[in-house]
């Protein structure tokens, strides 16, 4: 069963055990597969660490983005219904499917820094909602999923760099004290929903020799009226395409300043830049 409330209180929801673990493995096999053909396509040499670029595991094992637009197993995950039952849920209506990408993040894998989807779909009004598929068993050695309870309830941060010694991507958001990332640890199999505003990344996979797979998809509500242009097309759960407007870039971001001796957010304005949006 949904829990709605969680969701609504802390911007997420687990729900163990949604896919067994012979959908996990089908899919496991699906995407090693689909990782091997598109590097050799890319003429890239997986035994290669001799270079300086080489060395990092992200290299060989890079994301797999919006899988769906050339994968028909991709599109069915995306457009599975029981996605849809939970997201409708917790959404109260049914949402339209707007992106895939698959995490290999194996063994010494940097992870991603803290942010909020939401910064680079650009949803509104409203905003993304994501699902989040173990494919492996995740912990805090593989660099599972952190996410900051009720941090849905916040504006569009403004964004600082990152430490790209731990991330892959290079900008994050600052914390005010008193609100920290938790660990969500996950079985295979259980899937993450969480909301696109809510503060959410993870750090490096520390052990020696274990994946930290993973299977994503990006939805937004069904009232949105605009999302960025790297998107489109939003797609129905029937598979249709929603027209549906481009946002602009621009628009303002909050930030941590401390009134009466409690931080607090200030909104200011700000450009993202086009790379930083693209860039999810
Ligand atoms: O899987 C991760 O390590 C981070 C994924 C993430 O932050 C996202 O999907 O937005």
């Amino acid at each position: 069963m949904t829990n709605k409330r969680g969701f609504d209180q802390n911007g997420y929801a687990l729900i163990p055990g949604l896919y067994s673990g012979e959908e996990v493995d089908l899919l496991l096999r699906h995407y090693m597969a689909m990782h091997e053909r598109e590097s050799a396509a890319e003429n890239q040499d997986l035994n290669d660490t001799s270079t300086v670029s080489g060395a990092d595991p992200l290299v060989k094992w890079p994301r797999l983005m919006q899988m769906h637009r050339r994968d028909a197993t991709s599109l069915n995950w995306l457009l599975d219904p029981r996605l849809n039952h939970v997201l409708s849920d917790l959404m109260g209506i049914s949402p339209y499917a707007v992106q895939t990408m698959m995490y290999f993040k194996p063994a010494g894998a940097r992870g991603q820094a803290l942010h909020q989807d939401n910064f680079y779909l650009r949803v509104s009004p409203g905003t993304c909602i994501a699902a989040w598929l173990a494919l492996d068993d995740c912990d805090t050695e593989n660099g599972c999923l952190q996410v900051v309870p009720g941090s849905h309830q916040w504006p569009i941060l403004c964004t600082v760099p990152a430490d790209t010694s731990t991330s892959f991507t290079d900008v994050t958001v600052a914390l005010a004290e008193g609100h920290h990332a938790v660990n969500v640890p996950m079985k295979a199999g259980d899937v993450l929903f969480f909301n696109g505003q809510l503060v959410h990344g993870s750090l490096p996979n520390q052990t020696a020799n274990r994946f930290r797979r993973s299977l994503i998809a990006h939805y937004i509500a069904g009232e949105a009226e605009q999302v960025y242009k790297w998107y489109k097309p939003a797609l129905r759960f029937d598979g249709t395409e929603v027209d549906i407007g481009t946002s602009e870039r621009g628009g303002t971001c909050g930030t941590w300043v401390t009134r009466n001796g409690a931080p607090v957010l200030e909104i200011v304005g700000e450009e993202p830049n086009d790379t930083i949006l693209g860039r999810h």
